[in-house]
């Protein structure tokens, strides 16, 4: 929570009861210069309350309730975490695509006409996803990384949405009005593709992604796991430390080449995660119960990724194999966590 009368960048959180919004807002939290508005549909509970310095709960889809909250604080930055994850998506499709595109697409023109009535552009900050991939069988048989523009037929609701969003973000970012506007575009729009994120501090919910860090709550709470998927099913992966840390970045970066961004730690799969937990959870007892339908969308992602552009372009560095993630964060946090709980 910040006392200075008026902090350059105000930045709207949506999302801010989720995984990743619990962990920007705590990195946000001791910029003097940075005034954090957090939104949410559920009220976000007390740990992030004094992180944040206003809560207002309501929809994104709610054109009225963005419109005032936006023009009330003059927003210089939106970071918009608000979705339906891909197995939830999957149960209420047209709900998902209410929420991940039309949230989406009202936040961006509500930015856009922000940006051009107190004449600055807005920054807009999304998370993207590994779904927006869908590998055949023959072309996940291959394994290995998968560039940016490579293998993009997502096959779920979720993915369909996250690459649509990735478009339509382009657009306001670089094209917008281009037959009819002379100025620059009103949306610095800048997007990070996610692979599964791992933390420890709180439980994910609703994604496809979720048996590893399913699997490493049930270690550190003593519980035996069913993981939904084979033991051999792998997919990119980094930590939520990290992940909060590139998205910073990333926001800081004074000028991106390209819009969005592939990131991700390490390549694992659910028996290799099971096995370096052992080390430490020796007691961990996983068993495999594929489900069908969830297999089968993680099936369609990639191994790994090709994360050489951010790299290159503002600086990112994969911080940790598995057994390091494991070793400097995943374990002792989730070992404070459940001794705590
Ligand atoms: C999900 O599983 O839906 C997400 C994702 C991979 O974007 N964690």
């Amino acid at each position: 929570m910040h006392l200075m009368s008026s902090p350059s960048r105000r930045i709207l959180l949506t999302g801010a009861a989720g995984e990743i919004g619990h962990g920007l807002a705590r990195a946000l939290a001791d910029d003097p210069d940075v005034k954090v508005i957090a939104v949410d549909l559920r009220d976000p509970g007390k740990s992030i309350r004094k992180d944040i310095d206003e809560l207002h709960m309501g929809d994104i889809c709610d054109r009225g309730f963005v419109d005032h909250i936006v023009t009330m604080h003059e927003i210089t930055e939106i970071v918009h975490l608000a979705a339906l994850l891909s197995t939830r998506a999957e149960h209420v499709p047209e709900k998902a695509h209410e929420v991940n595109v039309d949230g989406t697409f009202n936040l961006l023109r509500i930015a856009a006409e922000q940006a051009q009535s107190f004449g600055r552009v807005v920054k807009f900050t999304v998370p993207s996803s590994i779904a927006v991939y869908g590998l055949s069988p023959q072309e996940k048989a291959l394994g290995g990384k998968v560039g940016l523009d490579e293998c993009l037929r997502p096959v779920t609701m979720y993915g369909a949405n996250k690459l649509y969003c990735e478009a339509l973000g382009r657009y306001y970012g670089r094209h917008y009005r281009s037959l009819t506007s002379d100025g620059p575009p009103p949306i610095d729009f800048r997007c990070l593709r996610l692979p599964g994120v791992l933390a420890a501090e709180t439980k994910p919910t609703g994604g496809t992604s979720d048996f590893v860090p399913e699997m490493i709550h049930a270690a550190a709470s003593g519980q035996p796991y069913e993981c939904f998927v084979t033991a051999d099913t792998r997919i990119p992966w980094m930590t939520m430390p990290e992940c909060v840390e590139a998205t910073l970045q990333l926001l800081q970066a004074d000028s991106v080449a390209q819009c969005v961004y592939n990131v991700a730690s390490f390549s694992a799969s659910a028996g290799e995660v099971e096995a370096a937990l052992k080390a430490h959870f020796p007691d961990l007892q996983v068993t495999y119960v594929p489900h069908e339908g969830r297999q089968a969308m993680v099936h369609t992602w990639p191994d790994d990724v090709d994360v050489s552009d951010a790299v290159r372009d503002w600086g990112y560095t994969p911080r940790w194999t598995l057994q390091q993630a494991l070793e400097d964060y995943i374990v002792p946090a989730v070992r404070r966590q459940y001794a705590s709980t």
